[in-house]
């Protein structure tokens, strides 16, 4: 955020900021010298800007509240609005626990130890699997087509996503006639809101409603793949066909001035469908508008309003009693009965409130900073546009802030951004580092709130979890495995080499404690401590001894995903599960001593700990991914997942001042791995180079992850497919190149690039309930602000200087550098 950009978000008398009344003001009023001049101020700051409509659903636009989604086209000939609910997945609630998997564990076991692997691999398959093998995937809500019978190709066009206040803008004109549209989903209001306006002209639309559909990614666009590029021409006519209502949806005129459509969600693998969903759309405005049974025309208007509203039928894992048409008549009722003004400013407000939270200036090369953000991807791999590297943080941000809010369903591997129905695998929660990743960025980023969902998820798998301990492994407390679905099934799932895997619920609790300790409070503790000691539970129960004697491992098991050398991922004792296992002990002593609980009990849990195998060099320095030294061997040496780094990143137990013989393992091994792979395997990549304090090597990264091989011109990450943990996991390591906080120490511009010698970020939050403003110039720490609980002191790191801040009574320590 430059300095001018900063004085522009002034409040006005009517709540917007200043900054949102100019860019009102332009996109109606001056449009064409927007335009053209397509640099400047205007176009420097939190804004993904475009010169034409969206072709492929990768250059449309998301706007979301958390519990509903839209992707805007900003397409002349029709307007796409493609929605999605975040509880519309398929399946009903189901029970996937093996009951075969409780006598066959010992076996599988044994044939472990024995080295029998594809013996164990084979007897897994046949009975520790959950029954179906696969999840229940997301949906889609289907589209609302507004066809323009009149459209023609315009002289000016201009579409923007406004980051900070939520509003996607269309504009464009030509011949004296000018159109805009705004679209936003408002969280106080519960409706994504469409406003029209027409200026020399009228609006002239019929709009259609048209059902989720399958949407298959072309298999060469997967994983190896490269991301497909935008379209070198555009179709600026582009209309896409209204289907007839498919079986089971149907579509009806609800009142004078709202269309209603309710359907079903979809079986999948022999789960019945269980859900029912709404979609509501009020329209207002002047000229005629006519509710039929096969949409809404529109005809001689000037200004339009289209007030959406939807939900299904579920209310938690196990109750699908909501009436998902008296929800969406009484939200669009509601928000019907306000003007387009108060709608629109509750929506900035709340939205602001969040997004405004933190700030970031990493500098800037006008150059690039005026281009669409389509181009600036293009020549993303370029390093020369920081500005993009802060736009890709606050795009996250934005993200985070659409996709994740209290009482929504937490960001699944999509978001909530689906186009159809069997997205890319099942668009679920990838609890083995996808789920993880998409909540790095938050609590440092200043979104806490927005951990909310993963804690509740977390609550509702450590009911399921318990039945899948209690079914499949006798033992008590609670696991999860690799995945997890709107059911919240715990169960092993796609095969061994993928499912079996014990750690996806402590990875959560772990990833939880974290977020407590930016925050510090005892009554998210208080929550968090029945999940942290069920999850504990259940690997006191089932952690074995290492035959060879190298202490407590975890059987059976995998490295998530990886290949050892003996055709099979089945093994004991995968280094990441002895550190996601030795975290989560260490974190349900440290909670329960604090909240003064079952002393006598964490008392085991720590002498557990102590016996847990410890971290392993292997013959080639490299810190091992298993107990025994196979990575030389392993067949695949680039392999995308990196999870005995986990202790290096987001753990801090293997780290630069502690452990050093271990950091340069962890190097021999990263180097080995290589720098590019899969979007969130890239983002992972530079979290971890930057925590080892190795700033142009991750900054060499963020290239990667910011060019078009990693990045779709709307700049959704490209795993390829689109996959969102790779937006979150890339601005979490922007973050961790200035700022960490590890070790109880607050560490300044730990991994600062070349590249970015001069920048400022406002508005950090670090552990310790703390939160930091920076600014740094020629590469150096120039002031530090600190607030925090009064009284508190904070140990920092700055370069090769140490020292103390005490924060003052009023919460605020602050420090200049001449
Ligand atoms: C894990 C990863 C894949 C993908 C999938 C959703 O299986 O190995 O790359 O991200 O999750």
């Amino acid at each position: 955020m430059t300095k001018g950009a900063r004085m522009r978000r002034v409040k006005t008398a009517d709540g917007l900021t200043r900054r949102e009344t100019l860019a009102t003001g332009l996109a109606l009023g001056a449009l064409p010298a927007v335009a053209a001049a397509g640099a400047g101020a205007a176009q420097a700051d939190d804004r993904l800007w475009y010169r034409q409509p969206a072709g492929a659903w990768t250059e449309a636009l998301p706007v979301g509240n958390g519990r509903l989604g839209a992707m805007v086209f900003g397409r002349v000939g029709q307007e796409r609005l493609q929605l999605n609910s975040d509880t519309l997945w398929a399946g009903s609630p189901y029970d996937p626990d093996n009951p075969a998997a409780l006598a066959a564990l010992p076996q599988v076991r044994s044939l472990l130890a024995a080295g029998r692997y594809k013996e164990a691999t084979d007897l897994a398959s046949a009975k520790l699997m959950a029954k179906p093998l696969s999840q229940m995937p997301y949906g889609a809500l289907g589209d609302l087509l507004l066809t323009f019978a009149d459209a023609r190709q315009p002289d000016d066009y201009r579409r923007e996503l406004d980051l900070a206040s939520g509003v996607a803008t269309t504009a464009y004109g030509g011949g004296g006639k000018r159109y805009m549209r705004e679209v936003f989903a408002s969280a106080p209001d519960q409706v994504i809101v469409l406003r029209l306006t027409a200026e020399g002209g009228t609006l002239d639309f019929d709009l259609a409603y048209r059902g989720p559909h399958k949407v298959a990614v072309p298999r060469e666009q997967y994983v190896e793949g490269a991301a497909p590029r935008a379209a070198a021409t555009t179709d600026w006519l582009q209309r896409e066909p209204v289907e007839p209502a498919r079986p089971g949806v149907a579509v009806a005129a609800d009142g004078a001035a709202a269309m209603l459509v309710t359907g079903r969600n979809e079986a999948s693998d022999g789960i019945a469908a269980g859900l029912t969903y709404a979609l509501r759309v009020v329209a207002q405005g002047d000229g005629r508008i006519v509710i039929g049974k096969d949409g809404i025309t529109v005809r001689g208007a000037r200004q339009v309003t289209l007030l959406i509203a939807a939900a299904t039928s579920y209310r938690g894992p196990t109750d699908q009693s909501a009436d998902p048409v008296a929800l969406v008549r009484s939200v669009g009722t509601a928000a019907a009965a306000k003007s387009y003004e108060v709608l629109r400013r509750a929506h900035v407000a709340d939205h602001a409130a969040l997004f405004g939270g933190m700030t970031i200036d990493l500098g800037s090369n006008p150059a690039a900073a005026g281009l669409p953000t389509d181009r600036r991807i293009a020549a993303g791999e370029s390093g020369t546009d920081p500005g993009l590297a802060a736009l890709y943080l606050q795009y996250a941000r934005y993200l985070m802030i659409a996709s994740s809010r209290p009482g929504t369903q937490p960001a699944n591997l999509q978001g909530i951004w689906n186009e159809g129905t069997s997205p890319p695998w099942g668009s679920k929660y990838t609890i083995n580092i996808n789920t993880e990743m998409n909540y790095w960025p938050a609590d440092p980023a200043g979104l806490g709130l927005c951990v909310e969902p993963l804690l509740r998820m977390t609550e509702e798998l450590a009911v399921t979890g318990a039945k899948t301990a209690r079914a499949m492994y006798g033992a008590s407390g609670w696991v999860a495995h690799h995945n997890t679905d709107l059911w919240r099934a715990t169960a092993p799932i796609d095969g061994p080499l993928w499912g079996l895997w014990p750690c996806g619920g402590a990875w959560l609790c772990n990833t939880l404690f974290t977020h407590w300790d930016h925050h510090r409070t005892d009554a998210l503790l208080g929550r968090l401590y029945p999940l942290l000691a069920g999850a504990t539970r259940f690997f006191l129960d089932t952690l074995i001894e290492d035959p060879k004697g190298r202490g407590l491992v975890t059987s059976p098991s995998v490295s998530p995903e990886n290949l050892h050398p003996f055709g099979s991922s089945l093994c004991v004792g995968p280094a990441m599960d002895r550190q996601i296992v030795r975290d989560l002990f260490a974190n349900t002593v440290a909670a329960g001593t604090r909240l003064k609980r079952d002393a006598a009990w964490l008392a085991t849990v720590a002498a557990a700990r102590a016996k847990i195998a410890p971290d392993r060099i292997g013959a080639q320095g490299q810190l091992q991914e298993w107990l025994e030294d196979w990575d030389e061997q392993a067949p695949d040496p680039h392999h995308r997942h990196v999870s005995h780094l986990y202790a290096v990143y987001p753990s801090g137990q293997i780290n630069v001042r502690d452990t050093p013989e271990l950091i340069e393992a962890a190097k021999v091994t990263l180097r080995r791995r290589g720098d590019l792979s899969t979007g969130w395997a890239t983002a992972w990549r530079l979290c971890l180079w930057a925590r080892m304090g190795e700033g142009d090597h991750a900054h060499e990264i963020l290239n990667g992850l910011l060019g078009p091989n990693r990045t779709y011109p709307n700049m959704f990450d490209a795993h390829p497919p689109f996959q969102i943990d790779g937006n979150f996991g890339g601005a979490a390591g922007i973050m961790e190149m200035l700022v960490q906080s590890w070790g109880d120490t607050l560490h300044l511009l730990p991994a600062l690039p070349s590249a970015w010698p001069d920048g400022a970020i406002t508005g950090f939050r670090a552990r310790g309930a703390l939160r930091v403003d920076l600014r740094w110039r020629a590469g150096r720490v120039q002031a530090l602000t600190i607030r925090g609980p009064a009284g508190s002191t904070v140990a920092v790191r700055a370069g090769k200087e140490s020292f103390t801040a005490r924060i003052g009574a009023a919460g605020h320590y602050a420090r200049r550098w001449s």
